[in-house]
């Protein structure tokens, strides 16, 4: 067994986890990664040896590569991703349970021996900068480059994390394996109790890189909960207005629903030249702690973003597209030989595809419809590049400040063609908690499932909520009593309402025309009417100069139809009634208020 450790670190519980790994996995080497350039470069340069990774057009990507996943891995695998708690109750209705005993059993004879021939990488990660006192540290095992490369990005990594460690035992432990990349033997298991998350079978980020959705979420809600703060699947963003205020917001959207465009938002330009400005702190995931003054501060415990390539444009996200031609990896795009570039749909106004275009899954690309005479795309609708954050044009000075920053305004938001309206504020924390518990979306392809299908997604957590979803609601309520008066203010908003086949709201760098009304309902700059959801903007308080809407589209985006809306409470209804056994007095309370407004409204 041949041992190389870059890393210097004298830490028995590091040892003694790499030890027991080495001890299932039974690697050839063991090799621990100090998190260093040249470790990266040595370990890119291994994988475009061995034709994993396609180095891409220094001229136009510099330090960029192209790679392909295995096809049968190219999302979350939400119905193999397991919480392990002792009492099936902690994981509460809308996660799957396994007993913690029984799925060690059977991820450890899955595991056994399933790094034969390979080098077991040891990663030493910090979700968060490492000087934050609210940042974590985790330790993880895998046996896949593409893995380590992809960390290196995404959180911190190595020697600094190690000597922020020091001697402690606290740390989250990540075992990760692609075995054989088998959809029959892929597990994302998640055992709360131990901060353990055990991963094999797959190697695709969501479900691989441990740091992000197992650590930072599913076992961070659930130390949050513990401990008194929040782990979010929210952007952060710092709004400023021409006065020279400034804001501070999070927005939790369901995956693939614009979370990345609006942290990188450019406001249009008669915004910008006014002096608006929108920066970015995080895209995707939020740690929110309270600070000695009383406030809501948000750290993004992520280095990198792990953005959806398809429909990226020029248009859509300039800043990402920015962003995406320095040390990044393009996974799942296609490739155009002839250029060396990545390439996806979306990319420009109208897909023009390149001759001799490589397709996702290697091939050359040929024009071809499904049965529902649909274009088949070159590039998978999931095709992610991982992006440093400091790449980003618009990254905010404070993007990594350890004591992180105040929040003002807490945003939910889904992909909702119909029915829900372009915005509304919670006039309480408590209603606003209803606004993100009730929140529903239509499907995406970040997942595994059918696209387009509506399915409620509170907070837009469903998938990554590690405990009871009714105790993660009262730790929202109680979170809101803590913060009292200095609570954030909540609203719900969607900008994806269609009018047959266009969407009504023009959405991206526009979105900042919502933002402007949210920033002054925060200030207490200007009345709202009251609607059954709560409060809501007249038609005329949203700026829609130089837009050009069709005539009554703000109308019909503030319209809250009666009967649409008495159809949603009893879809709401039938899905807190999944939860009755343990939904939260308080939420319930202003359950049956809404209801009763809406009642009036339709009766
Ligand atoms: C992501 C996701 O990759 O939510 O961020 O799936
Ligand atoms: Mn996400």
């Amino acid at each position: 067994m041949i041992y190389i450790s870059r890393a210097k670190f004298k830490n028995p519980s590091v040892n003694a986890f790499i030890k027991q790994a080495q001890e299932l996995f039974l690697p050839d080497q063991v090799y621990i990664c100090d998190g260093s350039s040249e470790e990266d470069r040595w370990l890119k340069n291994k994988l475009v040896a061995c034709g994993q990774l396609t180095p891409l057009n220094p001229k136009t990507f510099s330090d960029c590569f192209w790679t392909r996943s295995n096809p049968n891995d190219v999302a979350r695998v939400e119905k193999f991703t397991v919480i392990c708690s002792k009492d099936p109750g902690d994981a509460g209705p809308t996660n799957i349970h396994k007993d913690p005993t029984e799925m060690k059993k059977i991820l450890g004879t899955l595991s056994a021996g399933g790094m034969k021939g390979r080098t077991m990488f040891v990663i030493p990660y910090c979700m968060g900068p490492i000087a934050s006192k609210y940042s974590q540290v985790g330790v993880m095992v895998t046996d896949s480059e593409y893995v380590v490369i992809n960390m290196n990005i995404m959180a911190r990594v190595g020697q600094a994390v190690l000597d922020k460690l020091g001697a402690s035992s606290d740390f989250v432990r990540g075992l990760h394996s692609v075995l054989d990349c088998n959809p029959e033997r892929r597990w994302i298991a998640h055992f709360p109790e131990e901060d353990l998350i055990w991963s094999v079978g797959s190697g695709y980020g969501g479900n691989a890189l441990l740091g992000k959705k197992c650590h930072a979420l599913r076992i961070g809600s659930t130390r949050a909960r513990r401990q008194g703060w929040m782990a979010e699947h929210m952007l952060i963003i710092k709004v400023k207005r021409p006065d020279g205020r400034a804001m501070y917001g999070t927005a939790a959207f369901p995956s693939a629903c614009g979370k990345t465009n609006m942290a990188m938002l450019i406001p249009p330009a008669a915004y910008r030249q006014a002096g608006w400005e929108v920066t970015t702190i995080g895209d995707d995931i939020a740690w929110l702690n309270m600070g000695s003054d009383g406030r809501l501060y948000a750290i993004n415990p992520e280095a990198g973003f792990f953005g959806v390539m398809s429909g990226t444009s020029e248009k859509t996200n300039p800043n990402f597209m920015h962003a995406v031609h320095r040390s990044s990896v393009l996974t799942n795009t296609a490739f155009n030989p002839d250029t060396r570039e990545p390439w996806w749909e979306g990319m420009t106004d109208h897909d023009v595809y390149p001759p001799g275009l490589i397709d996702w899954r290697g091939n050359t690309y040929e024009i071809k419809k499904d049965e529902n005479g649909k274009i088949i795309p070159a590039a998978h609708p999931n095709a992610r590049g991982t992006v440093p954050a400091e790449n980003c044009p618009s990254i905010d000075p404070q993007w990594d400040d350890p004591n992180g920053v105040p929040i003002d305004f807490i945003l939910f938001g889904g992909r909702r063609t119909s029915g829900a309206p372009l915005v509304v504020q919670g006039r309480t924390w408590n209603e606003g908690v209803w606004l993100g518990a009730t929140m529903s979306s239509e499907q995406t392809a970040a997942a595994e499932g059918k696209v387009g299908s509506l399915r409620f997604d509170p907070m837009a957590m469903l998938p990554f909520c590690g405990y009871h979803i009714c105790d993660y609601f009262q730790h929202w309520l109680d979170m809101g009593k803590r913060l009292g008066d200095k609570a954030p203010k909540i609203f719900r908003i969607n900008s994806f309402r269609k009018r047959g086949n266009s969407f009504l709201w023009p959405g991206f760098g526009e979105n900042i025309r919502v933002l402007e009304w949210v920033f002054k309902r925060c200030m207490n700059e200007i009345d709202a009417t009251e609607s059954e959801l709560g409060y809501m903007p007249r038609t005329t308080d949203i700026n829609t100069e130089d837009l050009k809407l069709q005539p009554g589209v703000m109308e019909e985006m503030l319209n809250l139809d009666p009967d649409m809306l008495w159809d949603e409470m009893r879809q709401v209804d039938a899905q807190l009634l999944k939860f009755v056994s343990k939904l939260p007095a308080g939420l319930k309370e202003v359950h049956e208020q809404i209801k009763e407004h809406v009642a009036a409204r339709v009766a």
